[in-house]
């Protein structure tokens, strides 16, 4: 089947339109080793765009520690890791937008073509007022009406099915393994941001790199 237009582009918030990974990475590290879990930033690769009780039970694992807290005691950990990465929040500004996104943003809104955002996050909301990106988003898909997180396609369903965009006929945007995998289960055209991932249809390393022209020259060359 070949391309022929572009409906949509849905965009992964931690990661691509700021860099709130480092932000989880941190938190993540912090509540680790409150219960004697060393995690390095290799290990947080796995973490991203995992949901925040998947990402617990991940770190439990690799500390050999999974059968030893209760479920309240876990929710626990999660709801302290979350008050860790609130804090980090609170620095965050308009100039932590990573590079090229605000270019890119536009250039896509300058053809008319819509723009969605696929973050299991629950502070998603939170992120984009303190980016002030609010309103370049027309359809954000709600983390909190998820169940199931990345590698599943449901959010990036979700995001396209908010803008009535066909996934065939659309792009998303990741800088995580998992949201690779989730944006090709879903059908669309996935473009990966980063080092370590595998699968995309085209690949950068870093968002300064995401220019709308040659992902629409990638997306009209992949049949
Ligand atoms: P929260 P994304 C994901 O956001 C993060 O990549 C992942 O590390 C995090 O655990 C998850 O959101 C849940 O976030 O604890 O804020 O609800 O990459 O899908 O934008
Ligand atoms: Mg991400």
């Amino acid at each position: 089947m070949e391309k022929k237009h572009i409906e949509a582009v849905v965009f992964d918030l931690d990661g691509v339109i700021t860099d709130t990974a480092h932000y989880h990475f941190l938190a993540w590290k912090q509540l680790a080793e409150e219960v004697g879990i060393t995690i390095d930033e290799v290990f947080n690769e796995r973490l991203k765009g995992i949901s925040r009780m998947d990402s617990l039970e991940l770190i439990l694992i690799e500390g050999n520690r999974q059968n030893d807290f209760t479920l309240a005691e876990k929710e626990e950990m999660a709801t302290k890791k979350n008050l860790h990465y609130c804090e980090f929040l609170k620095e965050l500004t308009p100039e932590a937008v990573l590079p090229g996104i605000l270019e890119l943003l536009a250039a896509i809104k300058a053809e008319g073509i819509s723009i969605g955002l696929a973050s299991v996050s629950k502070n998603a909301a939170t992120v984009l007022k303190a980016l002030q990106l609010e309103s370049a988003f027309d359809y954000c898909a709600d983390a909190a009406k998820i169940s199931k997180s990345k590698p599943d396609p449901e959010i990036f369903l979700t995001a396209c099915n908010g803008l009535g965009a066909n996934p065939a006929y659309s792009i998303g945007i990741e800088d995580a393994q998992a949201g690779i995998e989730a944006i090709k289960a879903s059908g669309m055209f996935a473009v990966g941001v980063g080092n370590y991932l595998e699968g995309a249809d085209y690949k950068v390393e870093a968002t300064s790199q995401l220019g709308w022209e040659i992902i629409k020259e990638q997306y009209f060359t992949r049949l």
